[in-house]
């Protein structure tokens, strides 16, 4: 797509449609961001919110000023925004050092936002995620009752201190569930109306954002949320996953009880941008908006058409995430296909079958991964990934040719264990649990010992749901 395209376009019915680098891990680039501006805005975008976890001036060293290379790149983001008719929304964690109580930190923040309005920025976050939901200060125990207070006191000396033409939005503590919940309900009737509050819906990664808690959460706090959407974020405990699958479980008609969606990055930048395509169809077009659609234009434009072909049979492999359980579901009908045919059906048939597109799955990733490529970041961010799904490939290849020989119940076990154990360790979140259940039956079926334990919950992929 082109952004000619949607010159003509109807107007969004959100005011706010955006990305945040709000992740933990190595924040992208200054390059990555000044591209990743022409991005969203070519698709209808209107903000970038500026709040990377591990850039100190933003978080662990909120209070100290930007300077030198710092401050020239601040300017020039700012820059490239306005070029670009985007709102560069600027954040600031103090949460995790500031003392509530204390006038002097109040001015201190104070200070911060007013030195970067001054390089032109109206639109400001003040992020409260991720920090000690207790007060722990002896002074701020004296001076309020509990958190709620003395964030709404914080919030208010920020914000009396903002001029009429600036914006606040802040990220509460507590800042997912049913928004109905005593500190979020508590918290917005003691703050301006003015100020938007982040919300990332039912759960930390919300699989759904519905209606019903649209209308509840602007009920109970008195305005409608600005989705902080946690997709397609992989960070923390999601680190083995890639998300590049579309975006979906969104409510058609959020926008009568929502600004508007904030959508948080990977850390793999070039990756990000096949979601970040889709959330930009939606929010331009909520209601029209189709997934899958979206997702092909969105594989095109970002992998480039040369070698769309051979990215889209591993993408069908890694669309698990909180927005989707569907392993790999191209490969799943394929699958079932094959077990039926070749317990009830033409044997020789199904095994050629299965063959050729194991073997056509082998050919994509050799040539994604050895080959010239059209957007050699992406192959770059992605290439563990890969690398497994090559893997997989092989030993889909593997069981083909087991079945076309009436080798797969006495070999398979000897054959496909090292498969097995090799994705296991490899632990990227490819063919999700598809092809490790597939293999894991075949190998036990073969009667060998049983296959090694599944990687611990702690690390498994829906231990954060
Ligand atoms: F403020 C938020 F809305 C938010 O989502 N905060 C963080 C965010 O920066 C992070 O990228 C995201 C996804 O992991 O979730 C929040 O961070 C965590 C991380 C955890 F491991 C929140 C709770 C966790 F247990």
């Amino acid at each position: 797509m082109s952004g000619s395209q949607h010159t003509h376009s109807p107007p969004s019915p959100f005011a706010i449609r955006g990305v945040i680098e709000g992740f933990y891990g190595p924040p992208w680039s200054h390059e990555q961001r000044l591209d990743l501006i022409g991005f969203l805005a070519e698709r209808g975008m209107n903000t970038f919110v500026y709040s990377p976890k591990d850039d100190p001036l933003v978080r662990h060293e909120w209070r100290n000023p930007y300077a030198g290379t710092e401050l020239a790149r601040l300017a020039e983001l700012i820059a490239r925004c306005s070029e670009h008719g985007m709102s560069f929304m600027y954040c600031l964690s103090p949460g995790l050092t500031i003392r509530y109580s204390s006038s002097e930190d109040h001015e201190m923040l104070t200070a911060k936002y007013t030195a970067v309005r001054e390089l032109g920025v109206t639109n400001f976050g003040l992020l409260l995620d991720d920090i000690p939901t207790r007060l722990q200060h002896p002074e701020d125990k004296t001076a309020f009752t509990d958190l709620v207070e003395a964030q709404q006191s914080l919030i208010g000396s920020v914000f009396s201190q903002f001029t009429s033409d600036t914006h606040l939005t802040v990220c509460p503590t507590q800042y997912w569930g049913d928004g109905t919940e005593e500190y979020i309900t508590r918290l917005g009737s003691g703050i301006d109306p003015r100020i938007d509050l982040f919300w990332t819906g039912r759960a930390i990664c919300s699989p759904t954002l519905d209606l019903n808690d649209a209308a509840a959460f602007a009920r109970s706090t008195g305005r409608p949320a600005t989705y902080w959407d946690n997709y397609p974020v992989n960070d923390v405990a999601m680190g083995h996953e890639l998300h590049i699958g579309p975006y979906q479980g969104r409510d058609p008609q959020l926008f009568r009880f929502s600004t508007g969606i904030i959508a948080n990055g990977m850390e793999l930048f070039e990756s990000s941008k096949i979601p970040f395509a889709t959330i930009a169809d939606y929010l331009r077009d909520p209601e029209g908006y189709a997934p899958e659609a979206s997702w092909k234009q969105a594989l095109l434009d970002v992998v480039g058409p040369e070698d769309v072909a051979d990215f889209s049979l591993f993408a069908d492999t890694v669309r698990f995430s909180c927005l989707s359980f569907d392993d790999a579901p191209d490969l799943a009908e394929a699958l079932e296909h094959f077990t039926f045919e070749l317990e009830y059906g033409d044997r020789a048939l199904a095994a050629s079958e299965l063959l050729q597109r194991a073997e056509s799955m082998v050919q994509a990733a050799d040539r994604l991964l050895d080959g010239p490529v059209s957007n050699p970041q992406l192959i770059s961010e992605v290439r563990p990934w890969l690398e497994s799904f090559r893997v997989g490939a092989h030993a889909l290849v593997a069981i083909a040719t087991l079945a076309a020989d009436g080798r797969l119940d006495s070999d398979g076990s000897t054959v496909l264990r090292p498969f097995l154990d090799k994705l296991r360790s490899a632990h990227r979140r490819v063919f999700g649990d598809l092809l490790d259940m597939t293999l894991a039956e075949l190998v036990a079926a073969g009667g060998s010992p049983p296959a090694p334990p599944a990687p611990p919950a702690s690390e498994s992929p829906t231990a954060r749901d």
